[in-house]
């Protein structure tokens, strides 16, 4: 496996805007990048921080992977996301050394990335998420 940089830290939260008013009035961080992400059932936005990204994600509905964390656990935060080269190559590896992923195959994120996500059981109580670049602006 070659990992890149860390991409992203994922935030789950109820309320997009007092996040949003937060990250930038408090921290100072700009949003570079808002999207809905139905098939993951997101409403995001991304806040540059130097070379990677804070994705500040609101759920679309209560049963999907957010909306299930936040009842569960609250707001806090919900994955990590590392830039690989080739996410589909990545899943190969790790289905060759029968390491639990989530996705068999890779995903559409945002802003065009490829994406896919191990296990948190299977990484130590930590969601990972593996982040191809597309051809899309992320800011
Ligand atoms: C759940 N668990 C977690 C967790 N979510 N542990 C650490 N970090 C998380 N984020 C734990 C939960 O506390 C339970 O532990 C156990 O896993 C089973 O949870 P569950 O509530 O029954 O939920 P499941 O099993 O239905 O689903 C959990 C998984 C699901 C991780 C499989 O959330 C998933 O498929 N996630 C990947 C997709 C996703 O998260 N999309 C949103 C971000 P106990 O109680 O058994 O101990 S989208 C995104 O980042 C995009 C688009 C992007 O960056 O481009
Ligand atoms: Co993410």
């Amino acid at each position: 496996m070659q990992l890149g940089r860390l991409d992203h830290v994922g935030i789950a939260v109820t309320d997009l805007a007092a996040a949003r008013a937060l990250y930038e009035q408090v921290l100072g961080l700009e949003v570079t990048h808002e999207e809905v992400i139905t098939e993951q059932g997101v409403h995001e936005l991304l806040l540059r921080a130097g070379e990677a990204y804070v994705q500040l994600v609101a759920p679309l509905a209560p049963d999907s992977p957010v909306g299930k964390f936040l009842a569960k656990r609250g707001e806090g935060v919900h994955h990590v996301g590392y830039a690989v080269p080739d996410v589909a190559a990545a899943l190969a590896e790790l289905r060759a050394q029968e390491f639990e992923v989530i996705d068999p195959a890779p995903r559409v994120g945002s802003g065009g990335t490829t994406i896919a996500f191990l296990h948190p059981k299977s990484m130590q109580g930590v969601l990972v998420e593996l982040v191809e670049e597309g051809t899309g602006h992320r800011g």
